[in-house]
This record gives structure tokens, C-alpha cells and sequence, in this order.
């Protein structure tokens, strides 16, 4: 028998490219939220994969911002790159045809010493399959990679595969977690994720980048689970429109981020939703700091 391997793997790639939904589908639950939209993923989240042979501890991070910004998109941006520069292997994660010029910064990041499993992500939707040889070939000439992996997050093609190439790229050694532990992360952090993930669903294309969510209170008791929150908003007609016409908004995302709790908890939960103005949150480096947004 082969020795146990562990390790992390820390994601990388651009924004919007399925890292969050590669690795909840690798985990089989959804540990890391998701949008349509880019830059989602705003903390250094892991999920961990125990297997008979190996346990993989995915790190989960921010797709690099385009542009330096705010105070809290140049916090993302060094988060971008934390994560694979800190683990044992990196795993880039690409569209299938369509490599952009925040690939190649992405691919830049990384460090020459580290090694790199590339995940060819969304082949769902080539409609034409002779197009991805000359886009694979195109990519193994950026950088020497362990492997190049065409998958699908959304119909799980190819996985195995990608796992056993990750597999391979770890460090021989024991289990560093529990077996049965799936996160890092306690239920706090995935309370304020899915009301956030919502926000991101239910407000327009430029709303969601300022708001926050913080929990202010999480309490159990007689096995219901109390959560407090609060999403935070830059404005006061940002407030008008996150709150909707008599309440609609809030409450239809409060209900839906409630629904995800209960199934991830595996019980009841009881959730409180305020919104309060903080005046230029994503420049306010205190503020920041408070929401765990540090270095
Ligand atoms: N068709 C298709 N869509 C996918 C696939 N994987 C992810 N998506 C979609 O791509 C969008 C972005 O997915 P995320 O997982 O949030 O992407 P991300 O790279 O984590 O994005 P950031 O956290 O914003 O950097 C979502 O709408 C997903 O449903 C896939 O394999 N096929
Ligand atoms: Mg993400």
C-alpha cells in the first residue's frame, strides 16, 4: 500500500472562474459560497477532504481584483496570492477558452519553486471539444505544471481525476485534522458567508461590493440556533435598497441565507437581520479589522 499523503492546496485564478464551486464540489457540501458574480470569495476559507489514502485541505481564496481600489480590495489582493503561495501544491483554477490577462497575472503570482495543478474548469459548456487540445497545449507552455485537468464543477466531470493528480503532489505524513472535520471555519463565519452569498444574488450588479455582514450575536438554545446580524452599507439610499419596498428584500434574503444555515447546521435556526449605515466601510481600515480582514 502507498504511504498517507496530506497537505493543502491553496486555490488561485481569477475572479469568477469556479474556484468556490470546484471545491465544494470536490468536498460534497457547500462549505464556500458562490455567485454569478466576481469576487465573491472574500476570506481564506478551508475545507478539508479526508480519504482512505490522503487528506487535502483546500484553501479557499479571493480571485485577484482587478483594480486596487478600496482598502479592502487591496487586502483581497494580497489574499489572492496567499493562498498559493502558502501550501503544498497550488491549484490554478482556469475557464476553459478563455485565458484573460487576470490568468496570466494569477499565473505570475505564483512562486517558480511552487508546484501548480492546473483544474481546466466549466468544459461544460465547449461546445466544440476539438477546440481544448490547442487551448491545453497553450497553456502547458505558460509555466512547467505537475498536470493539466479539463473539468466541470457544475457536472463533476473529471474529478476523480484531478483529485488523484492532487493526491500525488502531496507531502507524504499523517492526517493534520480530524478526519471527520470538514472546516476550519465555526458556524459563526458561515452564518455571516450565507447572508452575504444571498446579497450577492439579490442586489444589482455594483451593491453587493459594499456591503458587509457582521453576527452580532450566535447563541443555542433548546437546540435552536439565535443569530443576530447585521449587513453593513456604505449609504443610506444603499440602506433603502437592501431593506426593498416594505421590507420584501430583506426579508426574502434573510429567509433564503436562514434556509441554507438550517441545512448546513442540520437544525433549526432563528435569524435576526438589521442594516445599518457605516459610512465608507471598504476604506475604513477599523472597520476592516473588525469584519477579520487584517494584514
Ligand atoms: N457552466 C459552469 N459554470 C460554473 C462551473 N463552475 C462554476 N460555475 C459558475 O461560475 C460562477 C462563479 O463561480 P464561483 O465558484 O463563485 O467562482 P470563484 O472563482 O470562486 O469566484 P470569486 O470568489 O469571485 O473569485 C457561478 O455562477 C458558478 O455557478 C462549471 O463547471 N460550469
Ligand atoms: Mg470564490
Amino acid at each position: 500500500m502507498s504511504a498517507y499523503r496530506c497537505g493543502t492546496v491553496g486555490i488561485t485564478g481569477r475572479p469568477n472562474v469556479g474556484k468556490s464551486s470546484l471545491i465544494n464540489r470536490l468536498i460534497g457540501q457547500k462549505l464556500t459560497i458562490v455567485s454569478p458574480k466576481a469576487q465573491t470569495t472574500r476570506h481564506l476559507v478551508s475545507a478539508i477532504l479526508t480519504t482512505e489514502d490522503a487528506q487535502l485541505v483546500f484553501v479557499d481564496a479571493p480571485g485577484r481584483p482587478p483594480r486596487t481600489r478600496s482598502a479592502l480590495h487591496r487586502m483581497l489582493g494580497r489574499r489572492a496570492g496567499q493562498a498559493a503561495r502558502d501550501c503544498d501544491v497550488a491549484l490554478l483554477v482556469v475557464e476553459a477558452l478563455r485565458l484573460q490577462a487576470g490568468d496570466l497575472d494569477a499565473i505570475a503570482a505564483i512562486p517558480a519553486a511552487q508546484r501548480v495543478v492546473v483544474a481546466v474548469n466549466k468544459v461544460d459548456r465547449v461546445r466544440d471539444p476539438a477546440r481544448l487540445l490547442p487551448f491545453l497545449e497553450r497553456l502547458s507552455k505558460l509555466r512547467d505544471f505537475e498536470a493539466i485537468v479539463p473539468v466541470s464543477a457544475r457536472t463533476g466531470k473529471n474529478l476523480p481525476t484531478l483529485l488523484r493528480v492532487l493526491k500525488d503532489a502531496l507531502p507524504e505524513g499523517p492526517a493534520i485534522y480530524p478526519t471527520d472535520q470538514l472546516t476550519d471555519r465555526d458556524e459563526r463565519f458561515f452564518a455571516a458567508e450565507l447572508l452575504r452569498e444571498k446579497l450577492f444574488y439579490a442586489l444589482g450588479e455594483e451593491l453587493p461590493y459594499r456591503c458587509e455582514v457582521s453576527i452580532d450575536a450566535f447563541r443555542m438554545a433548546r437546540g435552536l440556533r439565535r443569530v443576530d446580524a447585521t449587513i453593513l452599507v456604505e449609504r443610506e439610499s444603499q440602506k433603502g435598497i437592501v431593506v426593498g419596498h416594505g421590507g420584501e428584500t430583506l426579508k426574502r434574503v434573510a429567509r433564503a441565507a436562514r434556509r441554507d444555515m438550517e441545512r448546513l447546521f442540520g437544525g433549526k435556526v432563528f435569524l435576526n437581520v438589521w442594516v445599518k449605515v457605516r459610512a465608507n466601510w471598504t476604506d475604513d481600515l477599523r472597520v476592516l479589522r473588525q469584519l477579520g480582514y487584517s494584514g
